[in-house]
């Protein structure tokens, strides 16, 4: 089932249901807040107290930073705008009782130019089923080459942080946002603070390991990761977090960051892909 459904305030999004799994997902950001396998718990953590209202980022899900990841772009708000921006639905299919998807879209406007003077086409296909996959293609509908750096900020959701820990980016590099020094990673990722980097040459497929399930991260057109948990006073000072909220989320992004950007010359595409299991 596809229902199009709007809360009191007239914020829209759509909610998928099927024989295997549901899903939530805003037109504002065609920003993913819920995805479980039925029967299981979610996948996805969100934030209690998240706002969601016009013009205010959901804390949690899966926000897309595009075209601008972080700073990365300093001209551009943080994280970019798309997160913000009204999509469309382009398509959708059930394709089979297991499997739905979703096809959102978004154009450049008056506003998005004023930002970042470029046209741009950009889709987001997500299939929803016992796999949770998203797509993420952005084309150069300008007539001059840009660049951009993107990521799909997937939050998610674990028993306690002092049980997860990311496996698969053993001995690889990655700038520490904190320290703003390049360092190497040694065995699994655990977090004991505030954990903010982006690791480099990501190819294969991460794990997040938690008390009671693991789960897995396939990326393609990718070579970045970002892992990211605010920890205590970050997360204090965070809009639409609660104190101890950093207790039970950890971020592992889906990224085109840094180093990893990506310049399109006109008419040309890439796509950004994660596949979670
Ligand atoms: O991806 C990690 C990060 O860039 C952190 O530095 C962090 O503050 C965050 O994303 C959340 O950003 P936001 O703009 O959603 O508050």
């Amino acid at each position: 089932m596809i229902q199009h459904k709007q809360l009191e305030n007239g914020f829209e999004y759509i909610e998928i249901s099927n024989e295997a799994s549901q899903a939530k997902i805003a037109l504002q950001g065609a920003h993913i807040f819920e995805y479980k396998r039925k029967g299981e718990e979610d996948i996805l953590w969100l934030s209690e107290t998240s706002d969601f209202e016009k013009g205010k980022a959901i804390r949690g899900g899966v926000p897309l930073c595009w075209p601008s990841f972080g700073m990365n772009n300093p001209d551009l708000p943080q994280h970019g705008f798309a997160r913000l921006g009204m999509w469309k639905v382009a398509r959708s299919q059930e394709t089979d009782s297991k499997t739905t998807q979703l096809v959102l879209e978004l154009n450049e406007t008056p506003e998005s130019l004023k930002l970042w003077p470029y046209r741009f086409h950009l889709e987001l296909r997500i299939r929803v089923s016992d796999t949770l996959c998203m797509e993420l293609t952005t084309t150069n509908t300008d007539e001059r080459e840009f660049k951009i750096t993107q990521a799909l900020h997937s939050y998610f959701l674990v028993s306690d942080i002092s049980d997860a820990a990311v496996k698969g980016l053993d001995a690889k590099p990655y700038f520490d946002a904190l320290s703003a020094q390049t360092c190497v990673q040694k065995g699994d990722v655990v977090f004991m603070e505030e954990v903010d980097r982006v690791y480099q040459d990501v190819k294969e497929a991460l794990f997040l390991s938690d008390k009671n399930r693991v789960i897995k991260i396939q990326n393609e057109g990718s070579s970045s990761v970002v892992v990211w948990n605010p920890w205590i006073e970050k997360c204090s000072r965070m809009s639409g977090m609660k104190e101890d909220a950093y207790l039970g989320m950890v971020c592992i992004e889906s990224a085109n960051a840094y180093g990893d950007f990506k310049i399109l010359k006109p008419r040309a595409s890439h796509t950004l892909k994660a596949l979670i299991s």
